[in-house]
Order: structure tokens, then C-alpha cells, then sequence
């Protein structure tokens, strides 16, 4: 990159920081959307003008709230809720909800900033939002995590709906907490409507909802390997998390002739060299989504290996999903993964790699597929379940899932059309550039708002 580029850069992240000091993760996504668009904008000065950058980078609206709830012991707790609505310039604010003790402001917001570039991605008309609390699920009992999560409604619903802002899952938030959310808002606001995605199939959910991240990025790693004349049979996968987005991940990966050696939750991995087949599956969705247990059981029942407090990322492989949270491969990790042979990252999490492992990945020219291209399948089956809500109608299983699958395709393509360079596909430059377009045009058709 050149001098200029690199000064302008670095210009622009000095007030990014200034305004928003702490949030590192905000930062952290929002360089890596610039390094791509800064040169653009240069070529496309009608951006500039427009200013779009200094206003893409701020959100039109943050909400923080209380929520106050009673434990089982009828104690009081209080979390902090939050809404960021990113972006609304091509459609509703769209993105899901995450509890985790270790959610902030920084991770929201990055979350948010990743979303609208995302949703831009998949054709479809989202804007880009995010929220979510510092509430911690693990070990409480579905009574307080109903109790939570009526509180949290109890704000969030005066500021969201079907055409404002539609919230969904994210880590933390699954079928069971979008129920709880669902059945709340629809008692404050007597209004039976699609104002969240994720939503159990009798009461308006989409089929292929929930299978939709971890498919979509398989697809989007088969399509990767197609252009290079290759497909994802017979490849060794490690895949880290074990919850939604990995579950299904697991699943294509596996119904596309590949071995999927690895899952992981926040205190190991497990290594299983014979590959975890549909049965090992289903006792892990059994595991995770309804005893809610720890992954180590898996080396228990099955005598495979099990590694506390590391990441799957030493494995061997020549496929590596990353689908369990942000900064979850590191440098080192990056370059272990490249020297064992591994020549394909497909993200099924959110930022999950770090800048430093972005450039190993860049650096030896393998297909790196990143988030808000590769787990953008998620938010497209909700834009889905959006139509079928407004249509009161739903689609079956197989016109859902050629839908997603028509998406994932149409992803890969708009990264090839904006990223490639020469032999090489740079998927970051083709995801943050398709994405900003569309977004950007809209900013300057509906004027200075
Ligand atoms: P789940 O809550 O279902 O699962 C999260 C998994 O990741 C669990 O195995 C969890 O382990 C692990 N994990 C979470 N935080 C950490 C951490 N700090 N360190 C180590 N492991 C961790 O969430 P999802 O599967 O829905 O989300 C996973 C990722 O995919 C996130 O980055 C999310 O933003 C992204 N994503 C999700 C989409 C969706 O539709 N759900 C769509 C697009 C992206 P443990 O149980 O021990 O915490
Ligand atoms: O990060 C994501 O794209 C999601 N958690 C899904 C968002 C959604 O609205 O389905």
C-alpha cells in the first residue's frame, strides 16, 4: 500500500480512536473496512464528498438501558442492555442479540459496524444493527434466563419492529431466549408481527433458520475451492465452538464428504481422528442445546482427545472454521496453521481472526473467506423470514435452503467482481467494497440525514 493511502489511514483511525477511546474491537473492525475503502474513495471522490466515511463510523443511535431482574433466590441483579442501530440507509436496522459477561459498548458497536456491510452483502434489504447484554446464561436456570430476558424486552421494545429495527440470536441468544423476547414484546405491544428472526417455526420462524450461518459457511468454502477447481471432499476441517454456528457447520461439512477432526467450547477442544459423523452430532446438539453441558463430555462418550484451555488451531487441517467469537486465531495460531497445510479459512464467527493473522493468511495467498462474507447466510435466512412474515406465508425446507444457497453464491461473486487481483481473490477488499457501495449510494440518494 502506498505512503499516501497509509497516512490517510491512519489520519482517519486517529479520530476514530479520539472519539471512541476504549473501543478496541471498534476499531479494530472499523481499520480493516478503511484499508480496503480508502483507496477506493480515492478513485470514487464522490464519496468523499458525500462524507460518507465520517458518517458511516458513527452509529445513528445507541441505546443503553438497566435491566433489573430477580434471581431464584429472589435476589435482585442488574445487567446493561444495549441497542446499537448502525445503519439504516437500505433498510431496517438488522442483527442479532448477544449475552456474554464480556459484551460492551466496543463490542457491540464493532459487531453493528461488521453488520451493515454484511447484510449489504446479502443482497437483500437490512440495514445493520446490533445489541445484546453483559448477562451471563451459563448456570442459570431457564426461570431466571426468562425473567432476564422479559426485563431486557420490557426496554428494548419501545424502540424496535418489523419495519424500524428486528433483532435475532447471536452467542448466548438461541431459540429459547427469542421465545422469551418474542412472547414479551408481543404482550407490551398486542401485536403479533415479525419483529425478531430466529423464531421457533409454529409461531412465523423460517425453516433452515437456524442450520442457515453454519451452512452458509460451507457454501461459501466450497465456493472458494471452486475456483480453484477444488470442492470440500475429502478435506480434514477443525471447526472451533460448539454451539449454533458450529453444530451446522459441522453438518454441511460433513454432508459435502469432509472430515471434521475438531469442536470447542470456552474451555478446550476436543480432537476426534475418525471425524464427527451425524450420530456424534446429535449427541453434541443434545450436549449444547438442551443439557447445556461441556464439550470435554464428547471425549468422554466417544474416548477421543481432549485439550483444556487451548484452541483447535494446532491441528492439522487443510480447512479451518472459526466459529465461536472474535480474536479467536491469533498470529502464531495463523502461522501454525499455514505451516501444517491448512489453504482455506472459512469465518463462521465475527472478526474471528486478528489483523496480524489476516496478513499470515494474505501472505501465503490462501482462500480466506471472512466474516461478514462467509457467516453472512445467517442474517440472509432472517431476511427471509422477514418475507414470509410480511407475506404471512413460508417457504418449504429445500426453497429456503436454494435460496441460501443462491446468496452465498451471489456473495462469492460480488467478492471475486471488487477483489480480485490478477490470480488472487482478496475477499477483504471484494467484501468491504461490495458491501460499502450499496450502502454508501443509499447514504447519498436520501442526503445529508
Ligand atoms: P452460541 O452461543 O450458540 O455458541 C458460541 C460458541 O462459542 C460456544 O461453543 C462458546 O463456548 C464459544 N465461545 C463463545 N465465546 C467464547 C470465548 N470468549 N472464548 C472461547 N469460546 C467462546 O453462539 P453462535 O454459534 O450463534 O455464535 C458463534 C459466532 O458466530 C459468534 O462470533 C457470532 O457472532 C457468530 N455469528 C452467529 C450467527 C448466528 O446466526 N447465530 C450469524 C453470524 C455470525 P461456551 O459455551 O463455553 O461459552
Ligand atoms: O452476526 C450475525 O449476522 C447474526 N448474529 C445474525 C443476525 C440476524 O439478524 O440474523
Amino acid at each position: 500500500m502506498s505512503n499516501v493511502y497509509e497516512q490517510k489511514i491512519n489520519d482517519f483511525m486517529a479520530k476514530v480512536i479520539a472519539k471512541n477511546p476504549s473501543e478496541v474491537e471498534f476499531h479494530q473492525a472499523v481499520h480493516e473496512v478503511v484499508e480496503s475503502i480508502i483507496p477506493f474513495i480515492d478513485e470514487n471522490p464522490q464519496y468523499a464528498d458525500a462524507k460518507i466515511l465520517d458518517r458511516i463510523v458513527e452509529p445513528e443511535r445507541v441505546l443503553m438501558f438497566r435491566v433489573p431482574w430477580l434471581d431464584d433466590k429472589g435476589e435482585v441483579q442488574v445487567n446493561r442492555g444495549f441497542r446499537i442501530e448502525m445503519n439504516s440507509a437500505i433498510g431496517p436496522y438488522k442483527g442479532g442479540l448477544r449475552f456474554h459477561p464480556t459484551v460492551n459498548l466496543g463490542i457491540l458497536k464493532f459487531l453493528a459496524f461488521e453488520q451493515v456491510f454484511k447484510n449489504s452483502l446479502t443482497t437483500l434489504p437490512m440495514g445493520g444493527g446490533k445489541g445484546g447484554s453483559d448477562f451471563d446464561p451459563k448456570g442459570k436456570s431457564d426461570n431466571e434466563v426468562m425473567r432476564f430476558t422479559q426485563s431486557f424486552m420490557a426496554e428494548l421494545f419501545r424502540h424496535i419492529g418489523p419495519n424500524t429495527d428486528v433483532p435475532a440470536g447471536d452467542i448466548g441468544v438461541g431459540g429459547r431466549e427469542i421465545g422469551f423476547l418474542f412472547g414479551m414484546y408481543k404482550k407490551l405491544r398486542n401485536e403479533f408481527t415479525g419483529v425478531l428472526t430466529g423464531k421457533g417455526i409454529e409461531w412465523g420462524g423460517s425453516l433452515i433458520r437456524p442450520e442457515a450461518t453454519g451452512y452458509g459457511t460451507v457454501y461459501f468454502a466450497e465456493e472458494m475451492l471452486k475456483t480453484r477447481g477444488d470442492s470440500m471432499k475429502g478435506k480434514v476441517c477443525t471447526i472451533s465452538g460448539s454451539g449454533n454456528v458450529a453444530q451446522y457447520a459441522c453438518e454441511k461439512a460433513t454432508e459435502f464428504g469432509a472430515k471434521v477432526v475438531t469442536l470447542s467450547d470456552s474451555s478446550g477442544y476436543i480432537y476426534d481422528k475418525d471425524g464427527i459423523d451425524a450420530e456424534k452430532l446429535a449427541f453434541v446438539m443434545e450436549l449444547k442445546n438442551v443439557k447445556r453441558g461441556r464439550i470435554k463430555e464428547y471425549a468422554d462418550k466417544y474416548g477421543a482427545d481432549f485439550f483444556p484451555g487451548k484452541r483447535p488451531w494446532e491441528v492439522k487441517c487443510d480447512v479451518a472454521m472459526p466459529c465461536a467469537t472474535q480474536n479467536e486465531v491469533n498470529e502464531e495460531e495463523a502461522k501454525m496453521l499455514m505451516e501444517n497445510g491448512c489453504f482455506v479459512v472459512s469465518e463462521g464467527a465475527n472478526m474471528p481472526s486478528s489483523p496480524e493473522a489476516i496478513t499470515v493468511y494474505q501472505n501465503a495467498k490462501i482462500l480466506y473467506g471472512l466474516g461478514k462474507a462467509a457467516n453472512a447466510g445467517g442474517v440472509a435466512v432472517s431476511g427471509l423470514e422477514m418475507s414470509q412474515n410480511s407475506m404471512r406465508f413460508g417457504w418449504t425446507r429445500e426453497e429456503v435452503n436454494e435460496k441460501l444457497h443462491q446468496i452465498m453464491k451471489d456473495i462469492h461473486s460480488t467478492c471475486v467482481e471488487w477483489g480480485k487481483e490478477g490470480d488472487y481473490i482478496d475477499y477483504v477488499k471484494g467484501a468491504n467494497i461490495g458491501g460499502f457501495v450499496k450502502v454508501a449510494d443509499a447514504m447519498i440518494a436520501q442526503g445529508v440525514v
